[in-house]
């Protein structure tokens, strides 16, 4: 199956800064779909979960404290290919690196503070979508565009 679900979050620093309607929009002008979408703020217990493999990284502490330290953005993005077309959407890891017409080359100058998450393989993005929503916050439907989004090739 081509078609990919993903989890997205837009970070704290995009919530503060105002940006969670450009962050978003980047992902759904590419024609995927939103089908999970929450604010929430993040419990240490979360952070833990989803930064499991962080543990132990000079950067581990600030990173849970940053992430905890106000609400994000949850989103369930879903299209074809849609992990790999997520993080390339992304740009690298810190702003700094990140390409111009990238989420972080474009609204980013930081190394941390680095605006959105996601998930960076198909096991990934089933365990931290997992973290995220529950079964039902995850809403199935078609749009009239689909049709004109992508076909049957991209589905395969
Ligand atoms: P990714 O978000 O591009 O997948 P990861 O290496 O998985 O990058 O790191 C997770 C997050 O941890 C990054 O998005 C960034 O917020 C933070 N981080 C990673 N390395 C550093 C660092 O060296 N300094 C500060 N924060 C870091
Ligand atoms: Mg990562």
């Amino acid at each position: 199956m081509a078609i990919e679900r993903t989890l997205i979050l837009i970070k704290p620093d995009g919530v503060q800064r105002g940006l969670v309607g450009d962050v978003l929009g980047r992902f759904e002008r590419t024609g995927m779909k939103i089908v999970g979408l929450k604010l929430m703020q993040m419990s240490p217990d979360l952070a833990a979960q989803h930064y499991k493999d962080h543990v132990g990284k000079g950067f581990y502490a600030g990173l849970v404290k940053f992430m905890t330290s106000a609400p994000l953005v949850a989103i369930c993005v879903e299209g074809p290919k849609a992990i790999d077309n997520c993080r390339k959407l992304m740009g690298k890891t810190f702003c700094t690196d990140a390409q111009a017409g990238t989420i972080r080359g474009d609204f980013g100058v930081s190394r941390g503070l680095n605006l959105v998450h996601g998930s960076d393989g198909p096991e990934a993005a089933a365990r931290e979508l997992g973290l995220f929503f529950k079964a039902g916050e995850l809403v199935e439907y078609s749009r009239a565009i689909d049709a004109w989004t992508f076909n049957d090739e991209d589905k395969a």
